[in-house]
């Protein structure tokens, strides 16, 4: 006991301080326990540490990190509008905006997440009444949507091409802040466009209108019932639920969808297999159909629906996710008979490019929040904004996340090309092939950016109330949900063989177009890597044609990092190739263009996707079960 005295250090002070006061309240403490823990005063030094005795946790307190206006914080955001779309009502409402999410907003995104919604199975009577209860913070998000125009902006049009890019921004600011209210914001948007291309009209035009209404009052969202339990990635083979028609025209819908999203919604888009006078369904992808349902009647109550569940989720937990067994739900077919998801794949394209916006807007708070903290946070002797250690991991993650921003700007800025009846056959192309790739890489650097974030703030980054650890849970969702890395890496390859390939020549046509009109001397090392990588690229491809299909497969992933880097490579050298660009500007292209731009060549160089490395690939992944 003596020795363990000597060596009483101040933390092993304050430990055995504590535990002597939780022990002495106790009255089971054994005679062992109090001579080994002995009381303060006994304690060598106890006088000095006196200014801790009263307030026991001393008078330190660190700074918080504190949220600025996203917009003003964001000067790649001001560059981008500046250079493409300088109108000073997108400023001043971005302004503004900016202002609300600090101000008010924010604090709305954290009452969502500690106040999750909940499912009432039954009134007090027993009727039944599947009713999901959202906070009123999740009420106002949807007030607010609709004021902000955070829909509405991408049909009204007002900028013309460019409206999608003013929406998309104000929806980069927005969702960090949020409360995950983008989730269905994603999906009503993607509801609005899939209206609008089959032609708004009965019984879909009120729809219409108040999915894209500025009205809190009309406002609608909706849902997109995708996944069964047979099928998540595998629509076409897993949905199981059944449409039956019905003599004036409608259908009643009859399954159970296993993940929905944002279940409050008012209407839904969804999938069902329409069944002949015999009640056959025809298999497959071909046998589906989508549907348009109203999720209420006009009491409020859920019609032909029972809500079996909520979903208990690592991370987007302010939004509500239930499992829905659909019990005759009425419904109206808007798609032909077996094209389902040809016609959703509208949605798919619109949610997806939300997706990536989030998953930007994730990398950027982050590191607004992160920078702001190195300047309040001092360690060994200095501010973090002094460790040079520190800034280079904090200008890594700038890079990352700069390199995502233009390319998610150039998908949004293609989409609006697309809409307006601006878009060339070769932005068609390379807007197919971006909303996968995108999709897909961004999904992965938020997660990685908003994790290496987190560490920006030692074990504050992982203390649930500072609200940084929700942000890397809600990162994680990205690149799961609307298509999985994998999935949307095969998307890819399937985009390339529909077109024949001329997603692909769209794709070099642009990049080598990016990368010609780039004249900065400084700039060159950066031009020469992406010009090397593109012509890799090049030839892989020649190569991988004459190569048994299993080939490509098993390089779909590779190939779609690289398009996205080797794009991300162009942007980047473009924008700092503009007039009003900066040194920064130029800095982060010349760092994006030291990584490796085409990883499919340097994999296919050491024969990761020859016919020999599944079976490898698999005896590995088993080895341990196999032997048994
Ligand atoms: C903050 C952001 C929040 C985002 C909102 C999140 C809410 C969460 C809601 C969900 O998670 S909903 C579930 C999302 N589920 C998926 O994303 C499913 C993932 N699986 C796929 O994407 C599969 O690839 C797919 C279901 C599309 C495969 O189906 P098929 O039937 O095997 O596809 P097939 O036969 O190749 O194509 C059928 C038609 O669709 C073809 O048209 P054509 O017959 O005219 O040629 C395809 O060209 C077309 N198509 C398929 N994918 C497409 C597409 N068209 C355009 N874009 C695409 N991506």
């Amino acid at each position: 006991i003596m020795a363990v005295n000597r060596q009483v250090t101040r933390h092993s002070y304050r430990v055995f301080t504590g535990l002597y006061r939780l022990l002495s309240r106790s009255s089971s403490v054994s005679m062992v326990q109090k001579v080994l823990v002995r009381p303060p005063q006994d304690v060598p030094g106890a006088e000095r540490q006196a200014e801790f005795s009263r307030a026991g946790i001393g008078g330190f307190f660190q700074e918080r990190p504190m949220l600025k206006n996203p917009f003003l914080e964001d000067t790649l955001l001001q560059g981008y509008l500046k250079r493409h779309l300088p109108n000073e009502a997108v400023y001043s409402d971005l302004r503004v905006f900016g202002e609300r999410l600090v101000r008010e907003v924010d604090g709305w995104g954290r009452e969502c997440e500690v106040t999750p919604p909940r499912l009432v199975t039954y009134d007090p009577w027993g009727c039944r009444v599947d009713r999901i209860v959202t906070s009123p913070a999740w009420q106002r998000m949807k007030d607010l949507s609709a004021q902000e125009g955070l829909v509405a902006i991408g049909y009204e049009r007002r900028y013309g091409e460019w409206s999608r890019v003013y929406q998309m921004c104000k929806l980069y600011l927005y969702s960090p802040s949020s409360g995950l209210y983008t989730c269905p914001l994603a999906m009503t948007d993607g509801a609005a466009k899939v209206i609008q291309s089959l032609g708004v009209s009965w019984p879909v035009a009120d729809a219409f209108s108040r999915l894209t209404s500025r009205d809190p009052e009309h406002f609608w969202t909706s849902g997109q019932w995708m996944t069964e339990r047979r099928g998540g990635s595998d629509v076409g083979n897993g949905t199981e639920t059944v449409a039956l028609p019905q003599s004036d025209g409608t259908y009643r819908l009859s399954g159970f969808k296993w993940f929905t999203s944002a279940t409050d919604a008012d209407m839904t888009l969804t999938l069902a297999r329409v069944t002949d006078i015999d009640g056959q369904t025809t298999s497959g992808s071909r046998g589906l159909s989508m549907f348009y349902a109203a999720v209420r009647d006009e009491q409020g109550m859920v019609q032909g629906i029972e809500v079996q569940r909520l979903k208990d989720k690592l991370g987007t937990r302010q939004m509500p996710t239930a499992e829905l067994l659909l019990d005759g739900l009425p419904a109206h077919r808007l798609s032909e008979e077996g094209r389902g998801v040809a016609c959703i794949a509208n949605m798919l394209t619109v949610t997806r490019i939300h997706n990536s916006v989030s998953a930007v807007a994730g990398m950027r708070r982050v590191l607004q929040l992160a920078r702001d903290y190195a300047t309040r946070r001092s360690a060994f002797g200095k501010l973090l904004r002094d460790h040079p250690l520190h800034m280079q991991t904090l200008a890594r993650m700038e890079v990352e996340t700069r390199g995502a921003f233009l390319l998610v700007m150039e998908v949004c800025r293609l989409i609006g090309r697309e809409e307006t009846g601006h878009a060339s056959q070769q932005e068609t192309h390379l807007l197919r092939l971006l909303t996968p790739v995108a999709k897909l890489y961004t999904g992965k650097q938020a997660v990685a950016v908003i994790s290496e974030g987190l560490e920006s703030f030692g074990g504050q980054g992982y203390i649930e109330d500072t609200g940084l650890p929700a942000m890397l849970r809600d990162a994680q969702v990205l690149s799961i949900w609307e298509g999985t890395t994998n999935v949307l890496s095969l998307d890819v390859l399937r985009c390339v063989s529909r077109s024949s390939g001329l997603v692909l020549q769209a794709y070099f046509t642009h990049t080598q177009s990016l990368l010609a009109a780039a004249s900065l001397p400084s700039l060159s090392v950066a031009v020469r890597s992406v010009d090397r990588a593109l012509s890799g690229l090049r030839e892989f491809l020649q190569a991988a044609a004459l190569k048994p299909p299993g080939f490509i497969e098993l390089a779909a992933r590779d190939l779609a990092y690289s398009l996205a880097r080797i794009y991300m490579g162009a942007l980047l050298i473009d924008h700092a190739s503009w007039e009003g660009a900066s040194h920064s500007d130029a800095y982060a292209a010349l760092r994006w263009c030291e990584q490796d731009l085409c990883p499919v060549v340097s994999k296919a160089a050491i024969g990761c996707y020859n016919m020999k490395t599944p079976p490898l690939d698999a005896a590995l992944v088993y080895e341990e079960s196999t032997r048994d």
